[in-house]
């Protein structure tokens, strides 16, 4: 389909371990995540599943920075039936069931990394499909210039969602041009299974050159818009959260650097990367822009 996607980049997991030589394996994947053409290879390993899965951040669940408490609170949580609802401004507007979903789209593995805005991060292996391909089925009208995405709103299932105080339900947005990108993925699955709750199921986003909060989780709308959404974190506190979020060393949190990151499951600390590495991919979405201002 998208004959510019970068594969150097982002391998899929299978092509990748050939390449290495490496059997399939399932928690253990080595692979490389930098640009062949401009240096070494980094080798990075994917982060270990029970790690992936069992420290998490799902404000619906839990806002504890004790990101495990997340993980006890989603039995209650129920991934199945879902539908989600593509609407606002397209031509061909239409609510599909998730089986629907898994059989119009087929997924790819994509590893990434994941850089949240509090300083850690992943390498994540996820199944997932382009958001582009359903975009296009639904074909966007011209005066679409976003897109907004919501959570699923179910108080008796999420406890933080009986909280006032946050603008529930969750809620991000990209630019259109950013949702068509061929790194934009619409995630159902990691390391070859179903996505678990605490990971987003059935559904989630993963823009992998912006901050975590971006990856919306559990989604059941999506909405072709005209202008820039209010979403969830820039309701609650524009100072620390940016609408583009994207991963920038340069630019500071109100708290604290943004320059280095802590990998889970290694000790010490890695220098963040411009873009969360993706640079060469995404700059030129953003000729123009002062990303000091626009973060
Ligand atoms: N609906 C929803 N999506 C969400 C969040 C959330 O609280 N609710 N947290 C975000 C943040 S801040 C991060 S870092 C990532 C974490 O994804 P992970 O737990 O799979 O690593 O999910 C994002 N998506
Ligand atoms: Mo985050």
């Amino acid at each position: 389909m998208d004959k510019v996607t970068p594969e150097k980049v982002y391998l899929s997991r299978r092509k990748l371990l050939k390449d290495l030589g490496l059997a399939t394996g399932a928690a253990a994947v080595a692979f490389a995540l930098g640009d062949w053409r401009t240096g070494p290879r980094r080798p990075e390993v994917a982060t270990a599943y029970e790690m992936a899965t069992g420290y998490n951040n799902f404000y619906e669940f839990s806002i504890s920075k004790d990101h495990t408490r997340v993980k006890s609170r989603v039995f209650l949580f129920k991934p199945r039936p879902w539908t989600i609802t593509v609407g606002g401004l397209v031509e061909k507007p239409l609510t599909l069931g998730i089986e629907d979903v898994l059989r119009l789209f087929p997924t790819e593995q994509r590893v990434y990394r994941m850089r949240c805005v509090e300083g850690w991060s992943m390498v994540i292996p996820w199944d997932g499909f382009p958001l582009a391909a359903l975009l296009k089925l639904v074909s966007p009208l011209s005066s679409a210039r976003f897109v907004r995405f919501e959570s699923v709103m179910r108080p008796e299932e999420m406890p933080t969602q009986n909280d006032p105080n946050f603008p529930w339900p969750y809620v991000e947005a990209l630019r259109l041009d950013e949702a068509m990108h061929p790194l934009t993925l619409l995630s159902t699955g990691m390391y070859g299974q179903p996505l678990l709750p605490q990971s987003g199921a059935p559904i989630r986003l993963v823009v992998p050159w912006k901050y975590g909060f971006k990856s919306i989780k559990s989604i059941a709308r999506i909405d072709l818009v005209e202008e820039a959404p209010a979403t969830f974190w820039y309701t609650v506190n524009p100072a620390a959260y940016g609408f583009f979020g994207n991963v920038n060393p340069e630019v500071s949190h109100p708290v604290w650097s943004q320059s280095s990151e802590h990998r889970i499951g290694e000790t010490g600390r890695r220098p963040t990367l411009m873009f969360n590495g993706y640079e060469r991919e995404v700059v030129h979405l953003y000729r123009g822009l002062d990303l000091r201002q626009w973060w």
